[in-house]
């Protein structure tokens, strides 16, 4: 491994420098410990691994605070072992997520904006521990963060002592992509500066004070993210459909022809869309998201992408790959900012975003379920996606309209957990078409989510439970049977098989 003094530039700090054996011991059960990390990358791995060794031979636990998910080193180590009392406050890995559903691990789902505010505050209780990933420590003792930026400064900020695990698989020419910008907390908040998705307002390291660090490790395990997975026929036509709605939007003149800036979730459709953008008529976009993949490699190269704020470098291996060889021509264009930023409510409405997020299912009023599996079992968790949400000029949701090989559709009378509410969901979109709710009231938003988005295979039942709660309520204005809004899960949790397609009477 290399020689992790080069990149300690503070010789005060060698001594600092030691095993992570040594630096996983001083972490006490019933500790919080909160690190570095959103959507598998930047998080610590060598001290995670030697906490959950120690955990598998003498068992305790802590409560785990992130920016969002952790890859395997954090998330699974730690819940293979049974190490994780409390976890907040997003993840997306299928151990810990079993833990959870099986009521093992406590986990407080939370908007992503917010986790800054409510450590800072009080809220959360104090944090003994912040373990966090760098590129480098400068001269002043300041951390230079890796691929992403998450809470970290504030958990630098609020920990009693700080961990600062050096990666040198991250190029150092990461240094200068971060720009760090810590608010003050009402009622002397300032409005944040930023009005382009480029600007700078911050500065480019995590202000950490030099007696808070009481060890340095060193790593070269890269981040796990998920390989890139190619479109599947569904994403593809969603994505075929957001570019209609956008061209609609330009011709009404509700849109500039280079678009507002962007915001894609994670996953099969966000990618399909972005990659989308390539081979569209589409130029000088910008980016104001949390999560920056390949897709946006793609729009750089092909000179289509003018720049992507977000607060994590979330490529897949070949994609980091990809980055590493040119990192300083993708430099140019991108920045990563803490999420309290990123997922600003303010810059969000400010920039005007067009925010485009998956479902797990829509209701025919519009709410959306994006954590929850048939009401009760989390998948992931809400993350950035209704920070984005309720805040955008454009809000879209995508859903296929039929999830398990067409057991179950997508589109129901009524969520059976409710994240995003009918009153900040613009457009729903699934590979069938475009529902746009803007403007409509409930019967009629009803009208369009079945008739547009939901699957042939489930419309007439869907038809015929809206018709007879609208005649049973006498024409109520949000028409429903409460009895029979959940029938259509209901069969799917007892049986696991396609419920047959109601006849038309
Ligand atoms: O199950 O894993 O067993 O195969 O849910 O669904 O279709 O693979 O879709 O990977 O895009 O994830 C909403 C979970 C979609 C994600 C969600 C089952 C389905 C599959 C996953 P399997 P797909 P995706 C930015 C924004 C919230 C956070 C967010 C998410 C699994 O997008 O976590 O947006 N969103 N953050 O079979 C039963 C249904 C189902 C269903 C899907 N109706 N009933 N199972 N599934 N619909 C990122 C951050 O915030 C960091």
């Amino acid at each position: 491994m290399e020689d992790i003094r080069d990149r300690v530039r503070n010789q005060g700090l060698w001594d600092k420098i030691t095993t992570p054996e040594e630096a996983a011991e001083f972490i006490k059960p019933g500790m919080n410990v909160a690190t570095s990390g959103f959507t598998s990358s930047g998080y610590p791995k060598a001290v995670p691994l030697a906490l959950a060794d120690r955990m598998r031979k003498n068992p305790f636990t802590i409560n785990l605070w992130t920016g969002a998910s952790g890859g395997p080193e954090l998330d699974q180590a730690l819940a293979e072992v049974h190490g994780i009392d409390l976890r907040l406050p997003f993840q997306t890995n299928r151990i810990l997520r079993s833990e959870i559903n099986r009521g093992i691990v406590d986990f407080v789902d939370m908007h992503l904006s917010e986790v800054a505010q409510l450590s800072r505050c009080g809220f959360l209780g104090k944090i003994d521990v912040a373990i966090i990933e760098a590129c480098a420590i400068t001269e002043d003792g300041n951390i230079i963060p890796t691929t992403s930026v998450g809470n970290s400064a504030t958990f630098v900020q609020e920990a009693d002592t700080v961990i600062v695990e050096i990666n040198t698989s991250a190029p150092v020419e990461l240094e200068g992509i971060h720009d760090v910008y810590l608010p003050l907390d009402p009622p002397n908040r300032l409005p944040i500066p930023i009005v382009h998705p480029n600007d700078r307002v911050g500065v480019p390291y995590i202000p950490c004070p030099i007696e808070k660090i009481k060890y340095i490790v060193a790593d070269d395990r890269t981040d796990k993210t998920p390989d890139l997975v190619a479109p599947d026929e569904n994403a593809r036509r969603m994505s075929e459909h957001v570019f209609e709605l956008l061209h609609r939007e330009i011709r009404a003149g509700r849109m500039p022809k280079k678009l507002l800036p962007l915001q894609a979730g994670v996953g099969n459709v966000a990618n399909a869309a972005l990659a989308g953008f390539v081979n569209s008529d589409f130029s000088d976009l910008t980016v104001y998201t949390e999560v920056i993949q390949d897709g946006m490699f793609d729009l750089i190269d092909a000179g289509k992408l003018n720049f992507a704020s977000g607060t994590a470098l979330s490529p897949s291996p070949a994609g980091m790959e990809r980055f590493r060889q040119n990192v300083e021509r993708y430099k140019k264009h991108l920045l990563l900012r803490p999420q309290e930023i990123s997922n600003s409510a303010e810059v969000i409405r400010r920039l005007g975003v067009i925010a485009m997020n998956t479902a797990i299912e829509v209701d025919i009023y519009g709410n959306v379920n994006s954590t929850h599996v048939c009401g009760t079992k989390i998948m992931n968790g809400i993350g950035g996606s209704s920070d984005f949400a309720s805040n955008s000029y454009l809000t879209i949701f995508f859903t296929p309209s039929v999830a398990k090989d067409g057991r179950i559709s997508c589109i129901v009378p009524m969520c059976t957990h409710v994240d995003n509410t009918e009153h900040d969901v613009d457009v729903v979109i699934t590979e069938q078409g475009i529902a746009d709710l803007r403007g409509k009231s409930p019967r009629d938003r009803a009208r369009v989510l079945i008739e547009n988005c939901s699957h042939p295979m489930f419309r007439d039942q869907l038809r015929e439970y809206f018709e007879r709660a609208d005649r049973i309520t006498h024409h109520a204005h949000m028409p429903h049977m409460l009895g029979d809004a959940f029938k259509m899960h209901e069969r799917y949790i007892k049986t696991g098989t396609m419920m047959p397609p109601v006849k038309k009477k």
